[in-house]
């Protein structure tokens, strides 16, 4: 225990999703004593947040949940790909077992942490007006903790209901009968679409890039099935598994290249993957899909042909669904989103789609939208799902100095630099985990905030029982890293597309890879490499000038 008084930790952990309640757990049982720190009211990370109709996540159970404590044996999940709601019962339900809820301080934001060179401790303020004085600083705040809503002209006008889905009212907004636009066709856009385009009186969809979207294959889960599951030792197999596969997921890569495969062969592949739902038709495909642009081309042409039938109208087909020839990305290097009944909510005659790169928005008005062409539509409600500052946001907007007084935002603004994708140099004793530079992308949070967050409790053990006073990244290792990750991404199409992968969908913000593309083992090689070296990479006890020796 190194901390003193009521408001001194040993750690203070930012976030209370997946990632920070990990942190939080482990740490505690080794008996450091630590708070978690979450703006929301309740536990859930994103999961309380994104509470728009239709929220649900993109990975199968039981990959998307603690593989810890036996925790799966008393949890039934109802549904294969369980809602916002559940995995808000879920939250509860692990607070109850591992009793985390005492040391969460609820509905208080962390707006700054400076670190004190003279004491070699981090000071944490709160919304509240608090500090706290903690030894370690652990950052849990997911990928996609700050919202990015679009400086549309005009904005300030309009007159009805308008969120971001990030931000969605708890209680809900009431949508029947509505004329209501929905900006943006991420995840969050095409599950919102999905659940409310038959309950609306008129749906507009303003798309700027089409999601190339997969079918999820949603299914209500037998609880007497997922008990023999249990019984039979296949989730903790799943849990096993899903460390070694290169996202997370209790699928991987087929080990063969495309053109292996003659077109029959191929075709025959691509549908027992498109069958299968979820992921697999991304993560499960030819190892070179994502590297070979002509193998990519392949999985696309059978994409647009499987979705392209599913549109009546051949205007929207072509605005949903391009053909290969107008494609406007390859297959898989922006996130597809998981879909229900997606494609078919087109066919309603109350539902329109704008293309918005050929009729862009000039306004918003009191009562709707302006767009180039003069058109101007009126809407009671306009839905922003227009995504996140992702990755790196939601640390750099928390006004953290390191050792220099250089803030994390100045130090990362033109460029991110880390070791590890968990540590950056100059913030001693910081860590962040599912952020950039780290196997983010791709993968699930439960699967990563697991791994990440098992070195992190090591590291920080490490430090405390070998009595050191901090541990640093130096500059050299971060150069590495950081080198590392740019090539391992140059090697796929990833760079060629933009998307929040490279940075590319915030004006401004560095285009980069923010996600490190070697793999979850790779990526978990690498990292107990260094820790096996006793922390190859990093600096302890280092003389940051004042007061110290
Ligand atoms: P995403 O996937 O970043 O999607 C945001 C959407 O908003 C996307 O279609 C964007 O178009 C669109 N967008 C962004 N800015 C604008 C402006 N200025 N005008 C019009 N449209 C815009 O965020 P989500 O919330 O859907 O999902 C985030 C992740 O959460 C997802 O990947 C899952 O892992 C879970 P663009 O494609 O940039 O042209």
């Amino acid at each position: 225990n190194t901390s003193s008084g009521s408001n001194s930790l040993d750690v203070l952990i930012v976030g209370a999703g997946f990632g920070g309640l990990y942190q939080l757990h482990y740490l505690r049982k080794l008996g450091f004593h630590c708070k978690v720190v979450d703006n929301a009211s309740e536990l859930g990370g994103i999961w309380y947040w994104n509470c728009y109709p239709g929220a649900r996540v993109d990975s199968d159970i039981p990959l998307y949940e603690y593989s810890i404590e036996d925790l799966y044996k008393d949890w039934t999940w109802s549904e294969r790909f369980p809602s916002w709601s559940e995995l808000r019962r879920y939250f509860a339900y692990v607070d109850k077992k591992l009793d985390l809820s005492k040391d969460v301080i609820l509905n208080t934001g962390v707006v700054s942490a400076d670190f004190d060179t003279k004491t070699s401790r981090w000071n944490v303020h709160l919304s509240t007006g608090e500090t706290y004085d903690t030894k370690f600083f652990v950052l849990c705040t997911g990928f996609a903790a700050k919202r990015h809503e679009p400086n549309f002209k005009g904005r300030e006008k309009y007159e009805g209901i308008c969120h971001h889905t990030a931000v969605y009212p708890q209680e809900g907004i009431d949508v029947k009968g509505k004329k209501v636009a929905v900006i943006g066709t991420g995840a969050s856009g095409v599950q919102c679409i999905q659940e409310i385009g038959p309950e609306v009186s008129h749906l507009t969809v303003l798309q700027r890039t089409p999601n190339l979207c997969l079918p999820m294959c949603q299914k209500k889960l037998d609880p007497k099935t997922e008990a023999t599951e249990k019984e039979n030792g296949n989730y903790q197999k799943i849990f096993d598994y899903r460390r070694d596969t290169f996202g997370g997921f209790h699928f991987d890569f087929a080990k063969r290249d495309g053109n292996e495969d003659t077109a029959e062969q191929q075709r025959e592949f691509y549908e027992k993957l498109w069958n299968g739902g979820g992921f697999r038709f991304w993560l499960a495909t030819y190892q070179d899909c994502l590297f070979d642009k002509s193998v990519n081309d392949t999985a696309y042409a059978f994409w647009a042909e499987k979705t392209r039938a599913r549109i009546n109208d051949p205007v929207k087909k072509d605005i949903l669904a391009p053909l290969l020839e107008k494609q406007h990305h390859t297959f898989g290097t922006k996130r597809p989103s998981l879909e229900q009944r997606y494609y078919e909510v087109y066919n309603q005659d109350n539902v329109d789609v704008i293309p918005l790169k050929e009729t862009p928005i000039d306004t918003f008005t009191e009562k709707g939208i302006k767009f180039k062409d003069g058109k101007e539509l009126d809407f009671d409600i306009i839905i922003l799902a227009t995504g996140f500052d992702s990755v790196t946001g939601g640390l750099v907007q928390i006004d953290i100095k390191g050792t220099d007084g250089v803030s994390l935002a100045d130090k990362w603004s033109k460029g991110t630099w880390t070791n590890l994708g968990m540590t950056t140099a100059g913030f001693p004793n910081m860590f962040f985990l599912y952020g950039p530079q780290g196997p983010t992308a791709f993968a699930n949070g439960p699967t990563i905030v697991e791994l990440q967050g098992d070195w992190i409790v090591r590291c920080i053990k490490y430090v405390h029982e070998h009595n050191h006073e901090t541990i640093d990244a130096t500059a050299e290792a971060e150069a590495l890293w950081t080198k590392h990750v740019a090539e391992l991404c140059d090697k796929t199409l990833f760079p060629g597309t933009d998307s929040w992968y490279m940075g590319a969908n915030i004006p401004g913000k560095p285009r980069e890879s923010l996600n490190y593309a070697g793999g979850i083992p790779r990526y978990v090689r690498e990292c107990r490499e260094k820790e096996d070296k006793g922390y190859e990479g990093f600096i302890f006890d280092k003389s940051y000038g004042i007061g110290k020796g």
